[in-house]
């Protein structure tokens, strides 16, 4: 599958602080080395409806995540995948009475837009779901070969209890996870589990429903873990840096993803670390393709909104705080534009030098965006108030907003 194309990234002079950031698994925060070369998976969308506001907020973190990696002069291996096939896309398909492939097609190609209209770095392979299967069988017949995984009237599950780190990346106990996996596409009530909480590696063709040759498995359709852990594996393999989604993905997707992979290789985590985005919501709730109650990027596009006030709006909240899409969030962010871009239209300004050094500590610490505009509103009032004689400055500040916040103004 294609991505869409990058923005440029200006180089800025010096270099900026390694990351240290909020990792899931040891509830703490970590300083990543990343090699030469940092690896980050982050999950994809479901592809049935537009990219709402949540979604954006959650890929701008993990967007931040890479414009520190690159200011430290490092190259960034991002892999992204697209979950092209899953119950909720079959059955808004079936509800809208369209075709699921070309349901799944455009609200790729939407999020594709939104993604560059939000200068959003893209990731290097862009792989779906669908085109993964020849990679996935192959898996799941590893890990019934190693008795991790088992048949039930011809679906495969995979055994949590085969890994003995399960548990580790989300930190929850039974009874909660027992909750979440019924609310996030688990089906512990179903008779016949070994135990309530094995999630699907692979689910048998059912009438009406897409299949695919899953070799020894027999014709069917992945499960949706199995299926980040063999796009994960194939393309940035074991010990990667980052993996990312939205905090409600820590379990059971994260959870069972690090299981599957450890049962695979031996290895435990997954990723050095395991990064959550806070959820947004709207009117005192999530905001969800389920619930309906949702603000497209895409909408706010076509009623002429400027994508980096949308994604200022973004900014102005720690990625890992859960917060409200209110109806003043956009009229701040664009208040805010206005104000950067007024004061970085003029040759000369107060000096920009404090103001790199503390956009990239802000950053470096927890991906801390909202202390980052902090800063910028601090730069922009003192030109606005008092301006200054540092020729270039403002070209300066506006590299380094285009940079380290991929604003660009
Ligand atoms: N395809 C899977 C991941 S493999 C999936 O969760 N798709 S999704 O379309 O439902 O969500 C895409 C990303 O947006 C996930 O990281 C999810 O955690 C995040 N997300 C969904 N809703 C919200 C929300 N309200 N706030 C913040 N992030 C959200
Ligand atoms: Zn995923």
């Amino acid at each position: 599958m294609h991505a869409w194309p990058a923005s440029e990234v200006p180089a800025l002079p010096g270099q900026g602080r390694d990351l240290r950031i909020h990792d899931t698994a040891t509830g703490g925060l970590v300083t990543l080395d990343p090699g030469p070369v940092a690896r980050i998976y982050v999950c994809g969308i479901t592809p049935y409806d537009a990219t709402h506001m949540g979604h954006a907020a959650t890929y701008n973190a993990f967007d931040l995540v890479q414009r520190v990696w690159l200011d430290t002069k490092r190259q960034v291996h991002y892999v992204q995948n697209v979950t092209d096939v899953d119950d909720p896309l079959l059955e808004r398909a079936q509800r809208d009475d369209v075709d699921w492939v070309d349901l799944a097609e455009q609200e790729t190609a939407l999020f594709r837009e939104d993604m560059t209209a939000l200068r959003m770095l893209p990731p290097k392979h862009y792989i779906g779901a669908v085109e993964a299967i020849p990679g996935i069988v192959p898996l799941v017949e590893r890990l019934r070969d190693a008795g991790a995984a088992y048949e039930l009237e011809g679906d495969v599950y995979f055994s949590v209890e085969s890994d003995p780190n399960f548990g580790k990346v989300s930190g929850l106990d039974a009874a909660a996870m027992r909750l979440l996996s019924a609310e996030r596409g688990g089906d512990p009530e179903r008779p016949g589990k070994k135990n309530p909480l094995d999630p699907m590696l692979w689910m048998a063709a059912r009438e009406g429903e897409p299949s695919w040759d899953g070799g020894s498995l027999g014709r069917g359709r992945p499960g949706w873990h199995i299926e980040c852990v063999a796009i994960a594996l194939d393309h940035l393999g074991m010990g990667f840096d980052v993996q990312g989604g939205g905090s409600d993905l820590a379990f059971p997707h994260h959870e069972m993803g690090a299981s599957h992979a450890q049962v695979l290789t031996g290895e435990f985590p997954m990723a050095k670390a395991y990064v959550h985005a806070g959820m947004v919501g709207l009117d005192g709730e999530k905001m969800s393709k389920s619930k309906g109650n949702l603000v497209f990027v895409s909408a706010l596009r076509r009623a002429g909104v400027d994508p980096a006030a949308i994604r200022l709006a973004l900014l102005a909240h720690h990625y890992r705080s859960d917060w409200e899409w209110t109806d003043q969030v956009l009229p701040d962010a664009e208040a805010r534009l206005a104000r950067w871009r007024a004061a970085v239209s003029r040759p000369d300004g107060p000096s920009a030098e404090t103001l790199v050094q503390e956009l990239r500590e802000a950053l470096a610490n927890d991906l801390d965006a909202p202390a980052a505009l902090a800063a910028v509103d601090r730069w922009a009032a003192l030109q606005r108030d008092r301006g200054g004689s540092d020729e270039g400055a403002p070209g300066v500040v506006s590299r380094a907003v285009d940079a380290l916040l991929g604003v660009a103004l």
